[in-house]
């Protein structure tokens, strides 16, 4: 029987990685993965074709976003129930992702990985960048009325309703994939719950930093929060 479930892994330049980050999640479950190769200019689509993987290539660069978004679109063309996303990096524990499937089995529609939720591991960030993490934090939680302590957090899980919600509308916006999508699925109406995880160091590669860099990108986000409930849902099929 075909794998009902699907693991998009967004890559840029982690040859060194990439390998064992598949293998390890193709030792704990039973499931498609799909590199999405945003231009990388090593070795990435090669080794992970060659750890069993089905590469999608960017033809250059378009961002994490833009990769999330032609996982989706894979995915929803496929017969996947469930999908997960997880770094490329082997920053996230792939002994967690059963966890993470768990919780879309028991209903959830978004499950985001919390490295801050009580009952995850230590996981030291500068405190430049936990702050701006507490700020997002408290500003997305309140705007959608459900505590999530580690917003742009790149390991979640995902429902088949969150696949094709997010097949047809991903934010490509530089930096903001993450948190955006939680408000479009808050605002269209799916569930989105928090589970604790455990949370690597970069086990080779560099690391984009890519997430929060700067206080200009702070403020943005935070302002695309603030005015979220002004903007409507697309209507389906944009
Ligand atoms: N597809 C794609 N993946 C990227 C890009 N930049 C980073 N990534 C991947 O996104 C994941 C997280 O990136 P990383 O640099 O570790 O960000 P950090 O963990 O937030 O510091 C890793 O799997 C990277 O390979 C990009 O421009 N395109
Ligand atoms: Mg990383």
């Amino acid at each position: 029987m075909r794998t009902r479930v699907i693991v998009i892994v967004p890559a840029l330049n982690e040859q060194a990685t990439i390998g064992s980050v598949i293998a390890g999640i193709r030792e704990r479950l039973d499931a498609e993965v799909l590199v999405v190769d945003d231009g990388s200019a090593d070795a990435t689509a090669d080794r992970a074709r060659a750890a069993g993987a089905v590469v999608v290539r960017h033809p250059f660069n378009l961002g994490v976003g833009a990769a999330l978004r032609t996982g989706f679109r894979f995915a929803a063309s496929g017969p996947y129930r469930v999908a997960m996303q997880i770094d490329a990096d082997g920053q996230h524990d792939p002994g967690d992702a059963a966890a993470l499937l768990e919780a879309v089995g028991s209903g959830a529609d978004v499950v985001v990985g919390s490295r801050f939720a009580e009952g995850a591991g230590d996981y030291e960030v500068s405190s430049s960048r936990r702050l701006s993490m507490k700020v997002l934090s408290r500003v997305l939680s309140r705007r959608i009325g459900r505590r999530i302590t580690d917003t742009t957090s790149g390991y979640r899980a995902f429902s088949r309703r969150a696949i094709e919600l997010f097949a047809s509308q991903y934010p490509s916006a530089y930096l903001s994939d993450t948190v955006e999508s939680l408000l479009i699925a808050h605002y269209n109406g799916l569930e989105i719950i928090e589970i604790p995880v455990s949370m690597n160091e970069r086990l080779g590669g560099v690391a984009s930093n890519n997430r929060i860099r700067s206080v200009y990108h702070l403020i943005r986000l935070v302002l695309v929060i603030s005015i979220a409930r002004t903007r409507r849902p697309l209507p389906k099929g944009h």
